[in-house]
């Protein structure tokens, strides 16, 4: 059934969260009355050219980004979402409060809109404030499924000029090929970017020690984003003019990260911003010369337009490979500071030095990492005054929870494993967790653990929390927060709604990997999802990627390839030489530890080395067809070590180190064992798919060539 709104709906929460504010507080009667806004939103594919290049994506109404859906508090949303396209798709409303079916959450609370089919949400407008709308389906997100949407109060506010500022990143790779590609750990992005932290490098910069200790540690190159962005884009450009902006005059920007996995920091030109609401909630106005924007936050500002030309307001991607921009007024630019590239083996001397705390997965504060400063941590507050952080943000009216409601409290570390690309909550990705049970009336709390060395914008569907603060009692009112690494966040709301909602990772990359929850009422009615055991939305994380590198040289060829989901893979290794020699090592393994750095496999090894000195010894090393079961350990300084027995009791030990980079684009592999053969190589990456390499095997020798990496 899709259609008409179940007697539960009716009496759904009418608090306006703009003015008095108190989460879970009792509920006036807010029946559908109020004034219907319709919208007809037509998901097509479409073709799109950012970069110079054609590429494929999917607009809304031909448009990306979809369009505003504007509308006044109290009113009622009607919105048909038509899917034009062959394949399903969804819409979520990113911090709206809701029914539960019209969250828009795929195989969770609502069905997804088939092709060529028709959704219609239907759903009160109980706040007011700028939010937004995505695809949750897959990663439709990232190809350009996102849009602005703004309430307007019931009550008026003074008459300022808006403008809607929608950030997000576009890459012109296939989303579905850039989550394969982090999934493989292939180097080119962190190339790109300029963030690979080769040994030539650290040792010209002196930090060998650095790079050593963190290698020691198994850990590979830290990074502040995953992916490479070809773009990143406000409003769907680079640059946008707003010349419409009068000399002198105070404009209200609305701010929107919609992107799929990247933090902005915005800076603008004609002296600073006024904060004045947060995630579409009114805050106490807070001035800053920087304001950080996690994925999927928004926050409105204040600016003025500068007396005489434009001012340039620009969000810079935390990573600093891009940004974009809007010029406010007429004449000539002012424009924003360049935010100056990371330093990446400082960042890391900062995160081995938290080591020493004994944490489990060693982190960092990366909130300042141009270099400028180090603190806001919180309770840690060393900011230079003006630059934004949580602390500041404060909220209009106490915000604490009637203290007479029972308790839940719910412990959450936010793991991940960087080396095989799978988060997950206490080392469980969704497929495999079980969800985390409230009960309505409870005053609930999550108290939550980066263990990762990542930041990680975090989003509760159909609720608003309190964010502790510094502010106390006054603590800010939010949907989605960020969490760095090694940072404790506590979150507080009362459970005043009914059914599942989902709790994740607003990174995109790293909610298809597994980093998200089913926060479920106990003793609710289940929807039909429920009943099925979200069987679909569950899959999601496991699914399984396939990759290979082939080295064609002179004097053979070489494939290795790969197909893994969270806990198992099938490994196949081939050497081959013109002369008609070859070489198969088969495993089917699985990881048994949460670290993953303990593997078990089973597997099959073929070889017949016709020119090779013991080809008549049957069952060498050489030349031998026997099953094999032996077990992977990661060991210090990412060295593979591989302990194997075989079925005629032959014992090998192998340690190997592969993709070691030497220098940006310049790799290094070894490896050795205990039937006396050896192996080096050398690659030199030219682009994503290829490398010109040479290698040299103590059975194959020297060659050189080709490496195709897919
Ligand atoms: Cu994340």
């Amino acid at each position: 059934m899709r259609t008409g709104m179940g007697k539960d709906s009716v009496m759904h929460k009418a608090t306006s969260y703009n003015y008095p504010l108190q989460p879970g507080q009792a509920n006036t009667v807010m029946a559908y009355t109020g004034k219907k806004v319709e919208y007809d939103l037509y998901v097509t594919g479409t073709m799109v050219n950012f970069t110079g290049k054609h590429r494929h994506a999917i607009a809304i109404n031909g448009q990306i980004p979809a369009p505003i859906l504007e509308f006044t508090e109290g009113g009622t949303a009607i919105i048909r979402v038509h899917n034009l396209m062959k394949m399903e798709t969804s819409i979520h409303w990113h911090g709206i409060l809701l029914p539960n079916k019209e969250d828009g959450v795929p195989y969770l609370t609502t069905s997804p809109v088939e092709p060529g089919e028709t959704y219609t949400f239907t759903f009160p407008l109980i706040q007011s404030g700028t939010y937004w709308y995505h695809s949750h389906t897959m990663l439709q997100e990232q190809s350009g499924l996102y849009g602005s949407i703004v309430i307007h109060p019931a009550e008026k506010e003074p008459e300022l000029k808006e403008y809607v500022l929608l950030l997000s990143d576009w890459t012109d790779e296939n989303p579905h090929q850039v989550l394969r590609y982090l999934k493989r750990g292939g180097e080119w992005y962190a190339i790109k970017k300029g963030a690979l932290q080769s040994y030539g490098e650290a040792i010209a910069a002196g930090y060998l020690k650095d790079k050593l200790k963190q290698e020691w540690q198994r850990m590979p190159a830290m990074d502040v984003s995953d992916v490479y962005y070809n773009k990143f884009l406000m409003n769907g450009q680079e640059k946008n003019y707003f010349k419409d902006a009068k000399p002198g005059e105070v404009i209200r920007l609305r701010i929107i990260n919609g992107s799929a996995s990247s933090y902005f920091n915005l800076q603008y030109a004609n002296n600073y911003m006024r904060v004045i609401a947060a995630d579409g909630i009114n805050v106490t106005p807070i001035s800053v010369n920087k304001l950080e924007i996690a994925t999927a936050e928004t926050y409105d500002v204040l600016i003025t337009v500068p007396e005489t030309g434009a001012a340039e307001l620009r969000a810079t991607s935390w990573d600093v490979t891009g940004y974009s921009s809007a010029y406010f007024g007429n004449g000539l630019v002012m424009n924003a500071p360049d935010i100056p590239r990371l330093n990446y083996f400082k960042m890391m001397r900062e995160m081995g030095s938290m080591n020493m705390s004994g944490m489990d997965m060693k982190g960092m504060d990366m909130i300042n990492m141009d270099g400028m400063n180090m603190g806001n941590i919180q309770g840690m507050d060393m900011a230079m005054p003006g630059e934004f952080n949580y602390n500041m943000l404060r909220s209009l009216h106490p915000t604490t929870l009637d203290s007479s409601l029972k308790p839940r409290k719910v412990k959450l570390t936010l793991t991940g494993n960087m080396l095989r690309y799978v988060w997950s909550f206490d080392y469980k990705t969704l497929s495999v967790a079980d969800k985390i049970l409230i009960r309505k009336g409870e005053r609930v709390r999550f108290v939550l653990l980066n263990n990762t060395m990542m930041r990680h914008p975090m989003h509760l569907h159909g609720h608003f929390f309190r964010f502790i603060n510094a502010q106390g009692n006054y603590s800010p009112l939010k949907h989605t927060f960020d969490i760095k690494p090694m940072e404790t966040v506590i979150i507080e709301f009362v459970a005043n709604e009914q059914q599942d909602w989902l709790f994740h990772c607003h990174n995109l990359y790293h909610m298809m990997s597994g980093m998200a929850r089913i926060v479920s009422y106990e003793g609710s009615e289940q929807n039909e999802f429920a009943k099925t055991c979200y069987k679909k939305l569950k899959k999601e994380d496991n699914a399984l990627y396939p990759w290979y590198d082939l080295s064609v040289h002179s004097q053979g060829a070489w494939l290795s390839g790969n197909i893994s989901n969270n806990k198992n893979a099938l490994e196949f290794e081939g050497r081959a030489t013109w002369k008609g020699n070859f070489e198969t090592e088969t495993h089917l393994l699985r990881y048994l530890d949460k670290q993953q750095y303990l593997a078990f496999y089973v597997g099959y090894d073929y070889r017949k080395n016709k020119t090779l000195p013991l080809f008549d010894k049957p069952n060498s090393k050489d030349n031998r067809q026997v099953f094999d079961a032996g077990f992977y350990y990661l060991l210090p300084l990412l060295i593979r070590s591989e302990w194997r027995v075989d079925n005629t009791g032959r014992l090998r030990l192998q340690l190997e180190r592969r993709d070691l980079p030497l220098s940006n684009n310049f790799f290094f592999d070894w490896r050795v064992n205990t039937d006396k053969e050896y192996a080096v190589g050398f690659r030199y990456m030219v682009s994503k798919s290829f490398s010109i390499s040479t290698n040299y095997d103590s059975d194959y020798k020297w060659g050189a060539g080709l490496t195709w990496h897919y």
